[in-house]
Protein backbone atom coordinates (compact mmCIF):
# COMPACT_ATOMS: atom_id res chain seq x y z
CA UNK A 1 0.00 0.00 0.00
CA UNK A 2 1.51 3.37 -1.22
CA UNK A 3 0.90 6.19 1.07
CA UNK A 4 0.32 9.73 -0.44
CA UNK A 5 3.52 11.02 0.47
CA UNK A 6 5.32 7.36 -1.21
CA UNK A 7 3.51 8.72 -4.10
CA UNK A 8 4.53 12.46 -4.09
CA UNK A 9 8.04 10.88 -3.88
CA UNK A 10 7.72 8.76 -6.45
CA UNK A 11 6.59 11.57 -8.79
CA UNK A 12 9.28 13.72 -7.77
CA UNK A 13 11.68 10.81 -8.57
CA UNK A 14 9.62 10.17 -12.12
CA UNK A 15 9.85 14.08 -13.04
CA UNK A 16 13.48 14.10 -12.20
CA UNK A 17 14.23 11.10 -14.16
CA UNK A 18 12.67 12.34 -17.01
CA UNK A 19 14.38 15.61 -17.18
CA UNK A 20 17.84 13.79 -16.78
CA UNK A 21 16.81 11.91 -19.80
CA UNK A 22 15.09 14.91 -21.84
CA UNK A 23 17.77 17.08 -21.24
CA UNK A 24 19.97 17.56 -24.24
CA UNK A 25 22.63 19.92 -22.54
CA UNK A 26 25.38 19.15 -20.26
CA UNK A 27 26.57 15.80 -21.82
CA UNK A 28 25.20 12.61 -20.38
CA UNK A 29 21.93 12.52 -21.39
CA UNK A 30 23.15 14.21 -25.11
CA UNK A 31 21.90 10.80 -27.49
CA UNK A 32 23.52 11.87 -31.22
CA UNK A 33 21.70 10.84 -33.98
CA UNK A 34 22.87 8.31 -36.15
CA UNK A 35 20.05 7.52 -38.22
CA UNK A 36 19.38 9.43 -41.88
CA UNK A 37 16.31 8.96 -42.12
CA UNK A 38 15.78 11.08 -38.89
CA UNK A 39 18.24 14.08 -40.15
CA UNK A 40 15.76 16.85 -40.08
CA UNK A 41 14.51 18.44 -43.62
CA UNK A 42 16.76 21.46 -44.20
CA UNK A 43 17.65 23.75 -46.74
CA UNK A 44 21.02 25.74 -47.35
CA UNK A 45 21.98 29.13 -47.75
CA UNK A 46 22.93 29.82 -50.97
CA UNK A 47 27.01 30.95 -50.91
CA UNK A 48 25.80 32.91 -54.13
CA UNK A 49 22.42 35.08 -53.13
CA UNK A 50 23.59 38.35 -51.21
CA UNK A 51 21.85 39.42 -48.30
CA UNK A 52 19.94 41.96 -50.64
CA UNK A 53 18.39 39.21 -52.51
CA UNK A 54 20.69 39.63 -55.67
CA UNK A 55 22.42 36.81 -56.37
CA UNK A 56 26.79 37.37 -57.26
CA UNK A 57 27.11 35.28 -61.07
CA UNK A 58 30.72 35.47 -61.56
CA UNK A 59 33.85 35.65 -59.91
CA UNK A 60 34.07 39.39 -59.71
CA UNK A 61 31.33 40.26 -57.62
CA UNK A 62 31.88 37.08 -55.33
CA UNK A 63 35.30 38.14 -54.12
CA UNK A 64 34.31 41.99 -54.01
CA UNK A 65 30.49 41.88 -52.77
CA UNK A 66 29.69 38.37 -51.56
CA UNK A 67 32.91 36.90 -50.33
CA UNK A 68 33.04 39.67 -47.51
CA UNK A 69 29.70 39.39 -46.26
CA UNK A 70 30.08 35.64 -45.87
CA UNK A 71 32.93 35.85 -44.15
CA UNK A 72 31.87 38.51 -41.88
CA UNK A 73 28.83 35.99 -40.83
CA UNK A 74 31.01 33.55 -39.74
CA UNK A 75 33.01 36.04 -37.48
CA UNK A 76 29.71 37.05 -36.28
CA UNK A 77 28.03 34.20 -35.57
CA UNK A 78 30.44 31.44 -35.08
CA UNK A 79 34.33 31.94 -34.55
CA UNK A 80 34.38 35.94 -33.75
CA UNK A 81 36.22 38.33 -34.94
CA UNK A 82 40.15 38.37 -34.40
CA UNK A 83 42.67 40.88 -34.65
CA UNK A 84 45.49 41.16 -37.83
CA UNK A 85 49.56 41.06 -37.13
CA UNK A 86 50.61 42.28 -34.19
CA UNK A 87 52.70 45.72 -35.26
CA UNK A 88 55.66 44.77 -32.71
CA UNK A 89 55.65 40.75 -33.54
CA UNK A 90 59.18 39.36 -33.95
CA UNK A 91 60.92 36.51 -34.72
CA UNK A 92 63.70 34.18 -33.19
CA UNK A 93 65.46 31.41 -34.70
CA UNK A 94 66.58 29.78 -31.93
CA UNK A 95 68.34 26.19 -33.03
CA UNK A 96 69.33 25.10 -36.26
CA UNK A 97 70.68 21.25 -37.08
CA UNK A 98 71.72 20.82 -40.91
CA UNK A 99 71.63 16.96 -39.94
CA UNK A 100 68.91 16.29 -38.24
CA UNK A 101 66.54 12.60 -38.44
CA UNK A 102 69.48 10.78 -39.77
CA UNK A 103 70.82 14.03 -42.61
CA UNK A 104 67.59 14.02 -44.38
CA UNK A 105 66.71 17.40 -42.86
CA UNK A 106 67.52 20.91 -41.63
CA UNK A 107 65.42 21.11 -38.28
CA UNK A 108 64.71 24.59 -37.13
CA UNK A 109 63.19 25.89 -33.99
CA UNK A 110 61.43 29.58 -34.10
CA UNK A 111 60.33 31.43 -31.52
CA UNK A 112 57.66 34.46 -32.58
CA UNK A 113 57.11 36.60 -30.10
CA UNK A 114 53.82 38.37 -30.39
CA UNK A 115 54.62 42.00 -28.69
CA UNK A 116 57.96 41.69 -29.76
CA UNK A 117 59.01 41.20 -25.67
CA UNK A 118 60.82 37.62 -25.16
CA UNK A 119 58.79 37.60 -21.76
CA UNK A 120 55.65 38.57 -23.39
CA UNK A 121 53.27 35.97 -25.09
CA UNK A 122 54.95 33.40 -27.89
CA UNK A 123 54.76 30.57 -29.83
CA UNK A 124 57.78 27.92 -30.41
CA UNK A 125 57.54 26.79 -34.33
CA UNK A 126 59.29 23.61 -34.62
CA UNK A 127 60.19 23.31 -38.97
CA UNK A 128 61.70 20.48 -41.02
CA UNK A 129 63.04 20.99 -44.18
CA UNK A 130 64.67 18.28 -46.97
CA UNK A 131 67.94 18.42 -47.35
CA UNK A 132 67.50 17.35 -51.12
CA UNK A 133 64.94 19.69 -52.42
CA UNK A 134 65.75 23.18 -54.23
CA UNK A 135 65.24 25.63 -51.73
CA UNK A 136 62.40 27.53 -51.41
CA UNK A 137 60.24 24.48 -51.00
CA UNK A 138 56.44 24.25 -50.41
CA UNK A 139 55.21 23.51 -47.20
CA UNK A 140 52.42 21.58 -45.40
CA UNK A 141 51.89 23.52 -42.22
CA UNK A 142 49.60 22.69 -38.63
CA UNK A 143 49.52 22.97 -35.43
CA UNK A 144 49.65 19.99 -32.98
CA UNK A 145 47.99 18.48 -30.02
CA UNK A 146 51.14 17.18 -27.71
CA UNK A 147 53.56 19.52 -28.29
CA UNK A 148 56.15 19.74 -30.68
CA UNK A 149 58.30 17.11 -29.28
CA UNK A 150 55.51 14.73 -29.55
CA UNK A 151 55.32 14.23 -33.60
CA UNK A 152 58.47 12.99 -33.95
CA UNK A 153 61.06 10.91 -31.41
CA UNK A 154 64.24 13.14 -32.41
CA UNK A 155 65.71 14.02 -29.16
CA UNK A 156 66.55 17.41 -30.43
CA UNK A 157 63.00 19.00 -30.16
CA UNK A 158 62.74 20.81 -27.49
CA UNK A 159 59.74 19.59 -24.79
CA UNK A 160 57.14 21.74 -24.95
CA UNK A 161 56.78 23.30 -21.59
CA UNK A 162 53.81 24.50 -21.81
CA UNK A 163 50.01 23.52 -20.25
CA UNK A 164 49.06 20.34 -20.90
CA UNK A 165 45.86 18.34 -20.41
CA UNK A 166 46.75 15.98 -18.06
CA UNK A 167 47.00 11.97 -18.58
CA UNK A 168 49.39 9.86 -17.45
CA UNK A 169 49.53 7.89 -20.98
CA UNK A 170 50.28 10.69 -22.86
CA UNK A 171 53.48 11.42 -20.59
CA UNK A 172 51.73 14.60 -19.39
CA UNK A 173 51.97 14.50 -15.43
CA UNK A 174 50.27 18.22 -13.40
CA UNK A 175 49.51 19.69 -16.81
CA UNK A 176 53.45 19.37 -17.89
CA UNK A 177 54.93 17.06 -20.82
CA UNK A 178 57.84 14.82 -19.71
CA UNK A 179 59.83 12.82 -22.05
CA UNK A 180 57.82 9.95 -22.06
CA UNK A 181 55.49 11.81 -24.35
CA UNK A 182 58.73 11.95 -27.32
CA UNK A 183 57.25 11.09 -30.69
CA UNK A 184 53.47 10.08 -29.23
CA UNK A 185 51.83 11.32 -32.20
CA UNK A 186 54.18 10.87 -34.44
CA UNK A 187 51.70 8.74 -36.50
CA UNK A 188 49.91 11.89 -37.38
CA UNK A 189 52.50 13.33 -38.62
CA UNK A 190 54.29 11.17 -41.45
CA UNK A 191 57.43 13.56 -40.70
CA UNK A 192 60.05 10.95 -43.39
CA UNK A 193 57.13 10.58 -45.97
CA UNK A 194 56.72 14.45 -45.91
CA UNK A 195 60.64 15.01 -46.22
CA UNK A 196 61.35 12.77 -49.27
CA UNK A 197 58.43 14.04 -51.06
CA UNK A 198 60.31 17.55 -51.01
CA UNK A 199 58.12 19.41 -48.62
CA UNK A 200 58.79 20.82 -45.34
CA UNK A 201 56.68 20.59 -42.44
CA UNK A 202 56.00 23.08 -39.82
CA UNK A 203 54.16 22.59 -36.44
CA UNK A 204 53.49 24.56 -33.45
CA UNK A 205 51.65 23.39 -30.62
CA UNK A 206 48.10 24.51 -29.93
CA UNK A 207 48.38 25.19 -26.37
CA UNK A 208 51.15 27.84 -26.93
CA UNK A 209 48.53 30.32 -28.15
CA UNK A 210 45.53 29.30 -25.84
CA UNK A 211 45.54 26.24 -23.66
CA UNK A 212 42.24 24.01 -24.62
CA UNK A 213 40.12 24.45 -21.40
CA UNK A 214 37.23 27.25 -21.17
CA UNK A 215 39.59 29.46 -18.41
CA UNK A 216 42.55 28.42 -20.78
CA UNK A 217 41.96 32.07 -22.54
CA UNK A 218 43.53 33.42 -19.60
CA UNK A 219 46.63 32.18 -20.37
CA UNK A 220 46.68 32.49 -24.26
CA UNK A 221 47.44 35.31 -26.34
CA UNK A 222 43.01 36.27 -26.32
CA UNK A 223 44.18 37.61 -22.50
CA UNK A 224 48.05 38.71 -23.83
CA UNK A 225 46.61 40.62 -26.36
CA UNK A 226 43.45 42.76 -24.66
CA UNK A 227 44.35 45.78 -22.46
CA UNK A 228 42.09 44.20 -19.93
CA UNK A 229 44.05 41.02 -20.35
CA UNK A 230 42.42 38.15 -17.76
CA UNK A 231 39.78 40.56 -16.84
CA UNK A 232 38.67 41.19 -20.76
CA UNK A 233 34.93 40.49 -20.85
CA UNK A 234 34.62 38.69 -24.84
CA UNK A 235 31.37 40.54 -26.78
CA UNK A 236 29.83 38.18 -28.36
CA UNK A 237 31.67 38.82 -31.94
CA UNK A 238 34.79 38.17 -30.74
CA UNK A 239 37.18 35.53 -31.02
CA UNK A 240 36.99 31.68 -29.43
CA UNK A 241 40.02 29.42 -29.42
CA UNK A 242 39.05 28.22 -32.33
CA UNK A 243 39.70 31.83 -33.73
CA UNK A 244 42.66 32.21 -31.44
CA UNK A 245 44.83 28.84 -32.82
CA UNK A 246 43.52 30.16 -36.36
CA UNK A 247 45.35 33.74 -35.95
CA UNK A 248 48.57 31.62 -34.48
CA UNK A 249 48.49 29.58 -38.04
CA UNK A 250 48.28 32.93 -39.70
CA UNK A 251 51.26 34.72 -37.71
CA UNK A 252 53.06 31.50 -38.21
CA UNK A 253 53.06 32.10 -41.97
CA UNK A 254 53.86 35.63 -41.34
CA UNK A 255 57.35 33.86 -40.40
CA UNK A 256 57.30 31.25 -43.71
CA UNK A 257 56.87 34.74 -45.40
CA UNK A 258 60.28 36.05 -43.95
CA UNK A 259 62.23 32.54 -44.48
CA UNK A 260 64.14 32.61 -47.68
CA UNK A 261 64.01 28.72 -47.20
CA UNK A 262 60.27 28.23 -47.70
CA UNK A 263 57.82 29.20 -50.66
CA UNK A 264 55.13 30.77 -48.43
CA UNK A 265 53.22 30.68 -51.89
CA UNK A 266 53.03 27.47 -51.63
CA UNK A 267 52.08 26.15 -48.09
CA UNK A 268 49.41 23.58 -47.19
CA UNK A 269 47.58 24.53 -44.10
CA UNK A 270 46.17 21.37 -42.31
CA UNK A 271 44.38 20.14 -39.17
CA UNK A 272 42.74 17.18 -37.63
CA UNK A 273 39.43 17.27 -35.66
CA UNK A 274 39.07 20.77 -33.80
CA UNK A 275 42.45 21.71 -35.47
CA UNK A 276 40.80 20.53 -38.82
CA UNK A 277 38.08 23.22 -37.83
CA UNK A 278 41.07 25.39 -37.08
CA UNK A 279 42.63 24.88 -40.78
CA UNK A 280 39.22 25.35 -42.39
CA UNK A 281 38.84 29.23 -40.24
CA UNK A 282 42.28 29.79 -40.72
CA UNK A 283 42.05 29.27 -44.72
CA UNK A 284 38.87 30.89 -45.49
CA UNK A 285 40.37 33.88 -43.80
CA UNK A 286 43.96 34.21 -44.61
CA UNK A 287 44.10 33.52 -48.63
CA UNK A 288 47.72 33.62 -48.49
CA UNK A 289 47.42 30.14 -47.94
CA UNK A 290 47.22 27.91 -50.71
CA UNK A 291 46.11 24.64 -49.78
CA UNK A 292 43.49 24.25 -46.77
CA UNK A 293 43.23 20.67 -45.33
CA UNK A 294 40.80 19.59 -43.02
CA UNK A 295 40.91 15.81 -41.33
CA UNK A 296 37.94 14.60 -39.58
CA UNK A 297 36.98 18.22 -38.80
CA UNK A 298 33.21 17.39 -37.90
CA UNK A 299 30.85 19.77 -36.51
CA UNK A 300 31.75 23.40 -36.64
CA UNK A 301 34.32 22.17 -39.16
CA UNK A 302 33.58 20.55 -42.60
CA UNK A 303 30.37 19.01 -41.48
CA UNK A 304 26.94 20.56 -41.83
CA UNK A 305 25.30 22.30 -38.88
CA UNK A 306 21.84 21.36 -39.94
CA UNK A 307 22.02 17.67 -40.62
CA UNK A 308 22.45 17.65 -36.44
CA UNK A 309 24.06 14.33 -37.21
CA UNK A 310 26.22 13.29 -34.62
CA UNK A 311 27.58 16.04 -32.54
CA UNK A 312 25.54 19.35 -32.82
CA UNK A 313 25.60 22.58 -32.50
CA UNK A 314 24.05 22.59 -29.00
CA UNK A 315 26.36 19.73 -27.79
CA UNK A 316 29.98 21.23 -28.99
CA UNK A 317 28.84 24.75 -27.34
CA UNK A 318 28.14 22.50 -24.19
CA UNK A 319 31.17 20.70 -24.31
CA UNK A 320 33.22 23.44 -25.55
CA UNK A 321 32.03 26.88 -24.27
CA UNK A 322 35.14 28.22 -25.26
CA UNK A 323 35.95 26.92 -28.96
CA UNK A 324 33.57 29.33 -31.15
CA UNK A 325 32.15 32.85 -30.53
CA UNK A 326 29.64 33.92 -27.79
CA UNK A 327 27.11 34.47 -30.52
CA UNK A 328 27.37 30.47 -31.77
CA UNK A 329 25.10 29.83 -28.80
CA UNK A 330 22.28 31.22 -29.73
CA UNK A 331 21.48 28.29 -32.27
CA UNK A 332 21.58 25.21 -29.99
CA UNK A 333 19.26 23.65 -30.99
CA UNK A 334 18.12 25.94 -33.32
CA UNK A 335 20.85 25.38 -36.53
CA UNK A 336 18.14 26.40 -38.91
CA UNK A 337 18.28 29.68 -38.14
CA UNK A 338 22.06 29.93 -38.46
CA UNK A 339 22.92 32.85 -40.94
CA UNK A 340 25.53 30.37 -42.54
CA UNK A 341 25.80 26.57 -43.39
CA UNK A 342 29.60 25.10 -43.28
CA UNK A 343 29.38 24.66 -47.10
CA UNK A 344 29.74 28.36 -47.08
CA UNK A 345 33.07 27.67 -44.92
CA UNK A 346 34.74 25.74 -48.02
CA UNK A 347 33.16 28.28 -50.63
CA UNK A 348 35.15 30.87 -48.83
CA UNK A 349 38.26 29.20 -49.74
CA UNK A 350 37.64 29.08 -53.30
CA UNK A 351 39.45 29.22 -55.73
CA UNK A 352 42.22 27.59 -53.60
CA UNK A 353 42.64 23.98 -53.30
CA UNK A 354 40.99 22.55 -50.85
CA UNK A 355 40.59 18.96 -48.92
CA UNK A 356 38.23 17.81 -46.92
CA UNK A 357 38.56 14.17 -45.76
CA UNK A 358 36.41 11.85 -43.18
CA UNK A 359 36.73 8.19 -41.55
CA UNK A 360 33.99 5.68 -41.63
CA UNK A 361 33.99 4.63 -38.20
CA UNK A 362 33.57 8.49 -37.29
CA UNK A 363 29.89 9.22 -37.47
CA UNK A 364 30.44 11.60 -34.36
CA UNK A 365 32.19 14.24 -37.06
CA UNK A 366 29.10 13.10 -39.64
CA UNK A 367 31.55 11.77 -43.15
CA UNK A 368 28.47 12.31 -45.15
CA UNK A 369 27.71 15.90 -43.68
CA UNK A 370 31.45 16.85 -44.76
CA UNK A 371 31.21 15.37 -47.95
CA UNK A 372 28.01 17.80 -48.59
CA UNK A 373 29.52 20.54 -47.22
CA UNK A 374 32.90 19.80 -50.00
CA UNK A 375 29.64 19.58 -52.55
CA UNK A 376 27.67 22.57 -51.64
CA UNK A 377 30.69 24.65 -51.92
CA UNK A 378 31.00 23.97 -55.78
CA UNK A 379 29.16 26.68 -56.66
CA UNK A 380 31.57 29.19 -55.98
CA UNK A 381 34.51 27.55 -57.35
CA UNK A 382 32.22 27.19 -60.80
CA UNK A 383 32.27 30.92 -61.05
CA UNK A 384 36.26 31.02 -60.84
CA UNK A 385 36.00 28.16 -64.16
CA UNK A 386 37.26 25.57 -61.54
CA UNK A 387 35.38 22.04 -61.54
CA UNK A 388 35.04 22.01 -57.43
CA UNK A 389 34.35 18.44 -56.34
CA UNK A 390 33.24 16.93 -59.60
CA UNK A 391 31.32 14.32 -58.56
CA UNK A 392 27.87 13.78 -57.50
CA UNK A 393 27.39 11.30 -55.21
CA UNK A 394 29.65 10.71 -52.19
CA UNK A 395 32.63 7.95 -52.96
CA UNK A 396 32.96 4.27 -51.71
CA UNK A 397 35.32 3.88 -49.08
CA UNK A 398 39.52 4.60 -49.77
CA UNK A 399 38.44 6.14 -53.08
CA UNK A 400 39.48 9.45 -53.04
CA UNK A 401 37.64 12.05 -55.61
CA UNK A 402 37.70 15.57 -56.26
CA UNK A 403 39.56 18.31 -58.47
CA UNK A 404 40.13 21.71 -56.83
CA UNK A 405 37.37 20.28 -54.10
CA UNK A 406 39.29 16.75 -52.76
CA UNK A 407 37.49 14.23 -50.52
CA UNK A 408 37.78 10.74 -49.54
CA UNK A 409 36.21 8.55 -46.54
CA UNK A 410 38.88 6.08 -45.27
CA UNK A 411 38.49 2.72 -43.09
CA UNK A 412 39.23 3.22 -39.69
CA UNK A 413 38.59 5.98 -36.81
CA UNK A 414 39.05 9.44 -35.93
CA UNK A 415 42.67 9.93 -36.72
CA UNK A 416 45.56 11.10 -39.00
CA UNK A 417 46.36 7.66 -40.75
CA UNK A 418 49.22 7.57 -43.44
CA UNK A 419 46.56 6.71 -46.21
CA UNK A 420 45.27 10.35 -45.29
CA UNK A 421 48.84 11.92 -45.38
CA UNK A 422 48.96 10.12 -48.84
CA UNK A 423 46.55 11.62 -50.74
CA UNK A 424 47.38 14.81 -49.20
CA UNK A 425 50.81 14.69 -50.71
CA UNK A 426 48.88 13.52 -53.87
CA UNK A 427 46.66 16.73 -54.01
CA UNK A 428 49.34 19.23 -52.98
CA UNK A 429 51.82 17.99 -56.08
CA UNK A 430 49.01 17.97 -58.54
CA UNK A 431 47.83 21.62 -57.25
CA UNK A 432 51.69 23.09 -56.93
CA UNK A 433 52.56 21.46 -60.31
CA UNK A 434 55.03 18.76 -59.46
C1 LIG B 1 35.60 15.94 -29.71
C2 LIG B 1 34.74 17.02 -30.25
C3 LIG B 1 34.90 17.12 -31.72
C4 LIG B 1 36.34 17.05 -32.18
C5 LIG B 1 37.22 16.20 -31.29
C6 LIG B 1 38.71 16.47 -31.36
O1 LIG B 1 35.44 15.74 -28.35
O2 LIG B 1 33.42 16.74 -29.90
O3 LIG B 1 34.25 18.27 -32.20
O4 LIG B 1 36.88 18.30 -32.34
O5 LIG B 1 36.92 16.32 -29.96
O6 LIG B 1 39.17 17.58 -31.56
O7 LIG B 1 39.46 15.53 -31.12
Amino acid sequence: MHTSSDCLLLGLLMSSFLLAVCRTSGGEAFKPNYDESKVPPYTLPDPLTLANGEKVTDARSWQARRRPEVLGLFQTHVYGRSPGRPMDMTFELTSQIRDALGGIATRKEVSVYFTGRKDGPKMDMLIYLPNNAKKPVPAFLGLNFGGNHAIHSDPGITLSRQWMRDSKEAGVVNNRATEASRGKEASRWQVEKVLQRGYALATIYYGDIEPDFAEGWKMGVRAALSPKGADTAFAPDEWGAIGAWAWGLSRALDYLEADADLDAKRVAVIGHSRLGKTALWAGAQDERFAITISNDSGCGGAALSRRAFGETVERINNAFPHWFCGNFKRYNLKEADLPVDQHQLIALIAPRPVYVASAEEDRWADPRGEFLSAKHAEPVYRLFGEKGLGVEDMPPVNQPVGDTIGYHIRTGNHDVKEYDWEQYLKFADRHFGR
